[in-house]
């Protein structure tokens, strides 16, 4: 892109985000600021600042930072950091490059973790390295474009939100600048999801305690990667240098990769997730754009919230569910056998041909009650 062309579209950003920012910045100052004071669903706010402060470090996906299942004590302050990376990222075995958007240098962003009621408090920073305006909008969150009005900040800023986690679920963030940024944002890699869990826990269909040994995050990501003349895939410098050819493949609604965790085997082979007979496993699985239906290969889902809302008694037994582009879904599995299972969007033109497949490497006894292969392969007889 050139100079002129990359100044036309940071000019367009600036403007589709003022515009957004102007907009809600006119409905909030009508709000009287006792009405801000208080949140309806869950009561008057509590004292901030006589509640416990928690810094929490996140750590990237697949897997999740510490966290209590039941909620110790009452509401708290859960403080977190980003940092916007804008990087070149490598996303199939054949070398093809993005340039990434990505919260924290990684697609999708990290799973934030919380319990109902607490405060979720974010440190947002666009590093001056940057090329873009970002910002964060949670679906977790009540108000001003789920903070994303609140949060729009230019190269060599930073910015702090606080929300109230007031509904239990996993919830999808993501970037949203205004206008056509934002989708551009959100298949460059600009989305991950948060999952706040009831204070008590999860339970079951049946209202006893879920309890599980591990957890996984899988952020599905729809990429959409300009071909040259010969079908080749192009890479560029820098994000606005590809943006209007991106957006024509994007127009045409086809993903050129489907994938989970932001690139083809992220989460298979030598990335496999792992896990052992008998432990429970719960898998968030984001898709910030586009809908999906996970599929365990040789397994099932045992306790599953499709919409990922734990106010929802979850699904039982499920052999394919659907989360809905822009939402994440929870589901409980107890692995019975060990073995290689596939994990897939099962679209299976995805899973196979685009991308979107990972691996469990489950360790332990087999059950031969649960299967056995009574003759082996041979002639017919
Ligand atoms: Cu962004």
């Amino acid at each position: 892109m050139d100079a002129a062309k990359a100044i036309t579209l940071s000019r367009r950003t600036l403007l589709a985000g003022a515009a957004i920012v102007g907009a809600v910045g006119a409905a909030l100052s009508t709000v009287p600021a006792q009405a801000q004071e208080t949140a309806p669903e869950t009561g008057p706010a509590p004292d901030l600042a006589s509640l416990p402060r928690v810094k929490v470090d996140l750590v990237a996906p697949p897997f999740v930072h510490p966290h209590d299942q039941v909620a110790v004590g009452g509401p708290k302050v859960v403080q977190f950091t980003m940092t916007i990376e804008e990087k070149a990222m490598v996303i199939d075995d054949y070398g093809t490059t993005v340039q990434a958007l990505t919260f924290n240098g990684s697609v999708p962003g990290p799973l934030m973790v919380v319990h109902q009621d607490d405060y979720v408090e974010l440190t947002l920073i666009n590093p001056e390295t940057s090329t873009l305006q970002h910002n964060i909008d949670f679906h977790a969150a009540t108000g001003a474009l789920g903070g994303g009005a609140l949060t729009l900040i230019n190269p060599g800023e930073q910015v702090v939100l606080r929300f109230r986690a007031t509904r239990a679920g996993a919830f999808v963030y993501h970037c949203a600048p205004g206008g056509a940024m934002i989708p551009w944002h959100v298949v460059s890699g600009m989305n991950g999801a948060i999952l706040v869990l009831p204070r008590n826990g999860l339970t079951d269909a049946a209202g006893k305690p879920l309890v599980y040994d591990r957890i996984y995050y899988v952020g599905e990501q729809d990429f959409y990667i300009p071909r040259d003349e010969n079908g080749d895939f192009k890479t560029y410098d820098s994000p606005s240098d590809g943006y209007e050819d991106m957006r024509a493949v994007m127009l045409g609604l086809v993903p050129t990769h489907e994938v989970f965790n932001g690139a083809v085997g992220a989460l298979t082979g030598d990335n496999a997730l792992t896990a052992n007979v008998g432990e429970t496993v719960l898998v968030v699985h984001s898709q910030a754009n586009r809908d999906t239906r996970p599929h365990l290969i040789g397994g099932h889902g045992d306790n599953v919230w499709p919409g990922g809302k734990f106010a929802n008694a979850p699904d039982v037994d499920l052999e394919t569910w659907f989360v809905a582009g822009g939402s994440a879904g929870v589901a409980s599995y107890r692995f019975l056998q060990p073995g290689i299972y596939a994990y897939v969007n099962h679209n299976l033109i995805e899973a196979v041909e685009l991308g979107a497949t990972a691996h469990f490497k489950v360790e332990g006894e087999w059950d031969p009650d649960l299967m056995t292969q009574v003759a082996a392969p041979g002639p017919i007889v």
